[in-house]
């Protein structure tokens, strides 16, 4: 039987454990897990700032982690389709901040969404270190 492929997408700054496992359990749902990090293009488009890590820097930090088989960089939200066709992904695995969002691509692939991990985010991990930042020395 021909090998099983699992795609998940994410920014992936500031890795966290809610990325960790989020790319685990993705795994788990077939027998290679190929991960699409988003560009700094499209992240300054979505977010209107910059990742703390450069594109070049998540897709190192992403490559490396045990579990992920191939790394791309997603260029653009809309391309789903092609990506999925292009790496011949039988399941999409996102986390379920998504949910819905990726059903367009039902014919193409199962879609899955997981339930996110409470508590952890890029976004908090930056405005704690912001907001426990000493006070300059007068
Ligand atoms: N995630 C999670 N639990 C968290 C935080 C993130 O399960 N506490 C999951 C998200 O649901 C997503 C993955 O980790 O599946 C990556 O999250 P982000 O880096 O925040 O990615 P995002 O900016 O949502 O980009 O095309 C889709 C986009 O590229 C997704």
């Amino acid at each position: 039987m021909a090998a099983k492929t699992v795609i998940t997408f994410g920014t992936f700054d500031v890795l966290h454990v809610g990325h960790i496992r989020v790319l685990n359990r993705a795994a788990a749902h077939g027998d290679q897990l190929v991960v699409g990090v988003s560009s700094d293009a499209l992240n300054f488009s979505k977010k209107g700032r910059n990742p703390v890590f450069s594109q070049s820097e998540r897709v190192e930090m992403v490559s490396n982690l045990k579990v992920v088989d191939a790394v791309f960089v997603e260029e653009s939200l809309e391309l789903k389709r092609d990506y999925i066709t292009q790496f011949g992904a039988d399941v999409l695995v996102m986390g379920d901040d998504w949910s819905g969002k990726f059903d367009f691509v039902s014919d193409l692939c199962d879609v899955v969404y997981l339930p996110r991990t409470p508590s952890v985010s890029t976004t908090a991990i930056i405005e704690h270190i912001v907001t426990t930042r000493p006070a300059p020395v007068a």
